[in-house]
């Protein structure tokens, strides 16, 4: 992160927002299916030479800080010595546009999310956390840990015909995690470039990858539609994997992730990066693909879109439990730090052809208002000092990055200049985060940023013309037939029983605790969107003038405070321009019709590599 002063010190770009819009190319709704035999990718092996990951040596026994409460909760304290510890295996499960009302743990009954509450509770929820509002960004700044305006990152997604990857300039997560002993695994979904191999996973840090390329696929037929193309995403290494046509995407990722802990030899540090596809949309055909036993599970949902993107969070939720347990049976668990996240808020009423919730906060995916950009996520681990509570340090997703390193025995301030902050010791012993502030985009294409400065938040611009700028349901809590929140599915489920049995806590009281604790509220005015911020005068409109609320007192940012605090207003616009001058172009490119899939045997694939041969 840039210092402070430096901050401050820079001057401004000058660069004039541009509030055009850019068309996002979007699938079409049919065309035909590809239906070419399988052939092999012609392409150099596999899996590029992978140096054997030297023994873990003992991390060193730091001194850790006397903790001090910050958050107002009440767990007890677990502190386990660090000393003559193995290096963690770290698991870092990322969903992908779960809203932040989808989770069992911020308050919610509708969708049951009995492991991933077991792993909120007896770990920490993450409550003022942030991603950023789509997927590309947020894996690009997960993976360098930089805003993604410093690596050309932060304009829309990466698309399947773009010849373009995250720069192969950037040190990636998994190499520093090699460097440190660590066997990396990816399973799931990349979507940071493939138009080249040297662009892909396993050039890039990770041993071995099942998963798509690009940023969706059908669960059952692996194939992504990104109109006018159509093609097969799903890859073992470099080569196509055909024969797992009509294996639901969620169970092929879950047991490969039980595969490789399986097979893990337990004496090197893992790091598997379990980055679902699920809950995000299919293709047109099939928006929403789920089991049918898992809709019919649901039935107390009253929306039939809700319904199957409930299953698709259902199954999802047991992977979780699936993983925690495969960890468990490997002895692992004790020694291991999970992560789970989404990408970026939940496309709610239709948004992307889904049905996400991030009830009661503002927006959607794709907006930088809270919705979009306040993301679900937990960190487990028997490491953490005072693990069983909710976290309000202050957090952003480019922050995992040293955080992990400094869990996996590293020195974060070895690392390269990043802009992610080593929050480990404040989250372990809930003391004061280290970061005070967050860049949530600045995007001048679309002509959009958002900043967060302590308590303050400043919002310039709006994607889709403002058409997503408002408060989308369902909140679960007014449905004809509500579910009762079932504490003992939590502590029965999977992770739960894995969680108790690894030493961390997690009783009944703990729960509705916690689960309280968790749930955001609104303010005093909770449920009226109607006030004079809202409806009169001073109402947020941002695509004229910069908005500013007060995220604290207003998490649902109802009450734009513009005209009210002025002075505030025009330091946060200061630091917006200060920090775009530290901004690289965006990388985007036009699209190469050479990558078209029916020019490859019908799969989406590295097609900078080769010549077009039909
Ligand atoms: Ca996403």
């Amino acid at each position: 992160m840039l210092p402070p002063a430096l901050l401050l010190l820079l001057v401004c770009s000058g660069r004039a927002s541009a509030l055009s819009t850019v068309s996002v190319p979007s699938p079409p709704s049919s065309s035909t299916p590809p239906s070419a035999p399988p052939a092999a990718e012609s392409s150099s092996p596999s899996s590029p030479a992978t140096p054997t990951p030297p023994p873990p040596p003992t991390p060193s026994s730091a001194s850790p800080p006397s903790p001090a409460s910050t958050s107002g909760t009440a767990a007890p304290s677990t502190a386990k010595p660090s000393a003559a510890r193995q290096k963690p295996h770290i698991v870092f499960i990322l969903a992908d546009d779960l809203g932040w009302n989808d989770v069992g743990f911020h308050g919610s009954n509708q969708i049951p999310t009995p492991n991933l509450d077991a792993l909120a509770y007896s770990g920490l929820i993450l409550n003022n956390y942030y991603v950023t509002p789509i997927c590309t960004p947020t894996r690009a700044a997960l993976m360098t840990g930089k805003y993604p305006i410093h690596t050309g990152m932060q304009h829309t997604v990466l698309f399947g015909a773009e010849p373009r990857g995250l720069p192969l300039s950037e040190t990636l997560l998994p190499q520093h995690l090699r460097g440190q002993g660590y066997d990396c695994r990816i399973v799931g979904k990349w979507h940071l470039g493939h138009w080249r191999r040297e662009y892909t996973p396993t050039r890039r840090g990770f041993r071995s990858h099942l998963g798509p390329w690009t940023g969706h696929h059908d669960y059952f037929d692996h194939t992504a539609v990104e109109k006018p193309y159509w093609g097969l995403d799903m890859r073992r290494d470099l080569r196509p994997a055909w024969d797992l046509h009509g294996r639901y995407s969620t169970d092929v990722f879950t047991e490969e992730a039980e595969r490789v802990i399986g097979a893990h030899n337990a004496s090197t540090p893992l790091f598997l990066y379990l980055a679902h596809v699920a809950p995000h949309s299919g293709n047109p055909y099939n928006p929403l693909p789920a089991h049918d036993e898992d809709v019919a599970k649901h039935d107390i949902i009253p929306n039939y879109q809700r319904r199957r993107y409930a299953a698709m969070v259902h199954r999802l939720d047991e992977s979780v439990g699936r993983v925690v347990e495969a960890l468990r049976r490997r002895n692992m668990l004790r020694n291991s730090v999970i992560v789970f996240s989404t990408d970026n808020g939940g496309p709610a009423e239709g948004f992307n052809i889904n049905a996400a919730s991030n009830w009661p906060l503002r927006g959607v995916k794709h907006t930088l208002w809270e919705g979009g950009v306040r993301g679900a996520g937990l960190l487990w681990s028997p490491l953490l000092a005072r693990p069983g509570r909710v976290s309000r340090q202050l957090m952003h997703v480019t922050d995992w990055l040293p955080t992990l390193y400094r869990a996996a025995g590293g020195d974060p301030g070895a690392l390269p200049a990043i802009d992610g902050v080593d929050l480990w010791d404040a989250l372990s012993f809930d003391l004061d985060s280290n970061r005070t502030s967050v860049l949530h985009n600045i995007d001048d294409v679309f002509g959009v940023a958002a900043l967060t400065v302590g308590q303050w938040k400043i919002v310039t611009g709006a994607t889709y013309n403002g058409t997503w700028d408002s408060w989308y349901g369902p909140s679960g809590r007014d449905d004809p037939v509500v579910r009762q929140y079932d504490v003992a599915s939590v502590v029965g489920s999977l992770a739960g029983k894995a969680a108790l049995a690894a030493g961390t806590p997690l009783t009944p009281d703990l729960v509705w605790g916690l689960r309280e604790l968790a749930e955001v509220n609104c303010g005093a005015e909770d449920g009226d969107h109607t006030g004079p911020e809202v409806s009169g005068p001073a109402a947020c409109k941002p695509l004229l003038a910069p908005c500013l609320f007060n995220v604290a007192t207003d998490p649902c940012e109802r009450r734009n405070l513009a005209n009210r605090f002025p002075a505030v207003l025009q330091h946060l616009r200061q630091m917006l321009r200060d920090v775009n001058s530290t901004a690289v172009p965006p990388g985007n490119l036009p699209w190469d019709p050479k990558a078209d899939p029916q020019h490859w045997d019908h799969t989406w694939t590295n097609f900078g590599d080769y010549e077009k041969t039909s």
